[in-house]
């Protein structure tokens, strides 16, 4: 039949693209899986299904190889991600995550993401169904936080800061709605919900769901902790005398690549326009309409909204967006980005009510020796009267704290090591993604790298003269790039068990992609670079200059400012 569309790639199918059409709306088999106890795992397709309900099968690659040995098979298990828009949890919600986290997980753990929200690690088969009825029972669910549709919005952190911060959170969660799947399939097979004769559709997704995960943002700037140019689809917040007004739109923007593959690579958005606020769900929809349609089905690798903008042009895209949603963009509203990193400590905001964030290095939350942050937090939600609000640095804020309570909160927060005075600028500047052992695309250590690190870079600021100073560092294991490592001024990215590719020049804001420096190079020479750098920079550096600038000023990186064309150049 003749290509209607010239904008449909052609060709044969992904595999993926079968699994959606024949799911019956994401149901598959996963029932039958659940009752199999002959497997700890998910078979054929509902491996890849039961990701439209929030959960990834995975082992602990740690002692994967011992089991294969005694001829047992992985330990399957489920991740499970849960949707949180902005991040905001409430203490009751909180208090059930901690303790299924501690009775039914193998990893104990509570561990906050990149995109605002938390995840288990190690739930096994039996459990499953448990732990999405504990969820919904606090209203939480997991519902197309994975797979190919859009995941969970994020908002800048901090909401209650101003009335646009609010505003713009309840703007986060209308377009997570929006954009959920109508499918009841995760009602039926997690809640046990009735099974209804119904002729299912899926307007806005398609009946065959997007082509590859799609993510959204809602940013307050100027503070771009949500990182803007790693996401699908950002809506930028305009406000004017202190109301929210509209949105200048930015689409296209991604991270990943496949090692060795020139057409992978990291992407900025771009700027689309502004609208007015009341059109904002139905751009929503037709930017994830067109990407829906036009986006690669053929090729996963070159399926995300990036490539599409890239093949068939940035003025293409945005004319359909406008045809379908039936607007026109208005040139953007000035803004500006100046910072991205968490505000540590105590803020007041704007109705008397205090905040506080603290530091969770790489986001794991459990106790260590001298530091029981899993305990210390439940112990706070028993008496918190606010809210959590868990950041996209993978931080955790305290919020909405009345002035009465804030001794209170501080004391707890003290004497479970929530807070300590002696945490370097470096530290709280510097991030990574889980990788080993519960990753299985892990190529090299990331979470568990990092404190050492952090700690070798604290040691080479001090060593010139420059301690107060930090670098936006980060660290992922594979070039998926889950730790955002593509937007730092230092960003590593695993390429086997301790060899990384090393990028530099990305800025502090956020708005600039690090180039490849050097490929494939040990800790120790990662260090020996540095080493020299943050040297010339301690000598050469302007007054506030980051170290990304810096190296693009003295010419020692090239910026990288069309990754199609000079990302790998
Ligand atoms: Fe990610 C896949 C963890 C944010 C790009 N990511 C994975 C999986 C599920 C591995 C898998 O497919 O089996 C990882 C599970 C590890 C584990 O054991 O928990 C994983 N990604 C994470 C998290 C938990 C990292 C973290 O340390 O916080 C983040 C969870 C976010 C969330 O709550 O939804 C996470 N992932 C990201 C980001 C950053 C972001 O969105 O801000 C990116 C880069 C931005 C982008 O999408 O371009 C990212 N993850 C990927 C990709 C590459 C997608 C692509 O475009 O090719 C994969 C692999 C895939 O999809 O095929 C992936
Ligand atoms: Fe796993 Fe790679 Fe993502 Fe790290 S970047 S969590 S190693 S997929």
């Amino acid at each position: 039949m003749a290509n209607e569309n010239k904008y449909i790639v052609e060709g044969k199918l992904a595999e993926n693209e079968r699994i959606k059409g024949e799911s019956n709306f994401l149901r598959g088999t996963i029932e039958k899986d659940l009752k199999d106890d002959l497997t700890g795992g998910f078979t054929a397709d509902n491996f890849q299904l039961i990701r439209f309900h929030g959960m990834y099968q995975q082992d602990d690659r740690d002692i994967r190889a011992e089991r294969a040995k005694q001829k047992l098979e992985p330990l399957q298990n489920v991740m499970l991600r849960a949707r949180l828009p902005g991040g905001i949890i409430q203490p009751k919600q909180w208090l059930a995550i901690d303790k299924f986290a501690a009775e039914h997980s193998l990893f104990g753990s509570i561990r906050l993401t990149t995109r605002q929200t938390f995840q288990f690690h190690g739930v096994l088969k039996p459990q499953i169904k448990l732990m999405h009825q504990t969820l919904d029972k606090v209203g939480i669910d997991s519902i197309a936080t994975a797979g190919d549709v859009n995941r969970n919005v994020l908002c800048t952190s901090n909401p209650v800061e101003s009335e646009v911060h609010q505003e713009a959170y309840e703007w986060a969660k209308k377009i997570s709605e929006h954009l959920l799947p109508k499918t009841r399939a995760y009602a039926e097979i997690w809640l046990d919900g009735e099974k209804v004769e119904t002729t299912e559709q899926e307007p806005i997704l398609g009946n065959n769901y997007l082509p590859r995960k799609f993510k959204t943002t809602v940013v307050v700037p100027p503070h771009n902790d949500v990182d803007v140019h790693a996401n699908d689809l950002n809506f930028v917040a305009i406000s004017k005398d202190g109301k929210l007004v509209g949105f200048n739109v930015l689409v296209g923007g991604g991270l990943a690549m496949t090692h060795g593959d020139h057409t992978t690579f990291p992407r900025k958005a771009d700027d689309f326009g502004y609208i007015s606020i009341d059109k904002t769900l139905d751009v929503a929809a037709a930017v994830v309409g067109v990407q829906r349609d036009w986006g690669n089905r053929v090729n996963r690798k070159n399926a995300k909204t990036k490539y599409t903008l890239e093949r068939v042009g940035v003025e293409k895209f945005k004319a359909e967006v406008e045809k379908r949603a039936g607007i026109k963009f208005a040139p953007s509203e000035a803004y500006e980005f100046t910072s991205r990193g968490d505000r540590f400590g105590w803020v007041e905001g704007v109705d008397g009510n205090y905040h506080l964030t603290v530091f969770i290095e790489n986001g794991r939350i459990l106790d260590y020796p001298g530091k029981t942050l899993k305990t210390g937090c439940a112990e706070i939600a028993k008496v918190h009267n606010g809210d959590f609000r868990l950041t996209a640095n993978q931080n955790l804020v305290i919020a909405a704290v009345a002035p009465e309570d804030k001794d209170r909160i501080e004391a707890l927060a003290r004497e479970h090591g929530l807070i300590t005075d002696d945490v370097s600028n470096q530290r709280l500047d510097s991030m990574a993604c889980v990788s080993l052992p519960t990753c299985p695309l892990a190529m090299a250590e990331a979470e568990r790298y990092l404190p050492g690190a952090v700690t070798d870079i604290e040691g080479l600021l001090a060593k010139h003269g420059i301690a107060d100073k930090s670098i936006i560092f980060r660290v992922t294991g594979c070039p998926n790039g889950c730790g955002r490592a593509m937007l730092a001024e230092v960003g590593l990215v695993g390429k086997g068990p301790g060899k990384y590719n090393l990028h530099l020049g990305g800025d502090r804001e956020g708005t600039r992609i690090p180039k490849m420096y050097k490929e494939n190079i040990s800790e120790q020479e990662i260090l020996n670079d540095l080493d020299e750098l943050i040297g010339l920079w301690a000598q050469k550096g302007n007054d506030n200059e980051g170290f990304g600038d810096f190296l693009i000023r003295e010419k020692i990186v090239a910026p990288v400012i069309n990754s199609a064309k000079d990302f790998y150049v």
